[in-house]
């Protein structure tokens, strides 16, 4: 199996972390998006123009989430619970907004404009941290499991470009601090 993504995606870092969590075998393709090469290679894999992306033998799968679900049915892994998949849904729905801020900013626009689009991700963000925070305070996290390092994966992301002030958010500080020495997380750590 190969994995195609970047060295900063934290939508890539899951899957990595859960090889090194899990032994999984596939082979890493760093891929730069935006340069032209890359680019080609990403859009004649996946029409989405996303990362990450799966290739094992004839059959892609696009989405992390989606990948997710197809390792753990070829490798036999306890299927997510509904909760479970609610909670990884708050953690896409944060990240996911995180991603279209940054894009903003690299547009030039000023994402702390006082414009709906930028009003709704920041609302979405800072509501579904809180949410997050009350169920790391509740143990939710306890198991490091894919929906955890998934978890983990967004912190690190956040910390690393500076995204959001966590400072209010001292259960999930916690879990980062809890988890950033794994050998997960320091293999997959992400850099420029
Ligand atoms: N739902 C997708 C989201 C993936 C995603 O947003 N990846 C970002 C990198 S972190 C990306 O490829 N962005 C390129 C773009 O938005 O054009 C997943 O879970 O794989």
């Amino acid at each position: 199996m190969q994995l195609y993504g970047s060295l900063t995606s934290p939508y890539v870092r899951r899957l990595r972390a859960l090889a090194i969590e899990k032994d999984i075998e596939f082979d890493f393709l760093n891929l730069n998006i935006f340069a032209e090469k890359d680019r080609e290679t990403l859009v004649k894999l996946n029409p989405t123009r996303k990362i990450p992306m799966l290739v094992d033998g004839e059959q892609v799968i696009f989405d992390s989430n989606v990948i997710y679900r197809y390792l753990a049915q070829k490798l036999d892994f306890t299927p997510l619970s509904w909760n479970q998949e609610n909670t990884l849904t708050l953690i896409n729905s944060a990240n996911d907004s995180l991603v279209e801020l940054l894009i903003c900013q690299r547009s030039e626009f000023d994402t702390n404009d006082d414009k709906l689009f930028f009003n709704l991700q920041r609302e979405r963000v800072n509501g579904v941290l809180s949410v997050l925070n009350d169920a790391a305070e509740q143990g939710t996290f306890s198991d490091y499991n894919y929906v955890a390092l998934s978890l983990f994966c967004l912190l690190d992301w956040i910390i690393f470009r500076n995204l959001t002030d966590l400072t209010r958010y001292s259960a999930l500080q916690v879990f980062h601090s809890e988890h950033k020495n794994r050998a997960s997380s320091i293999e997959t750590a992400p850099r420029d």
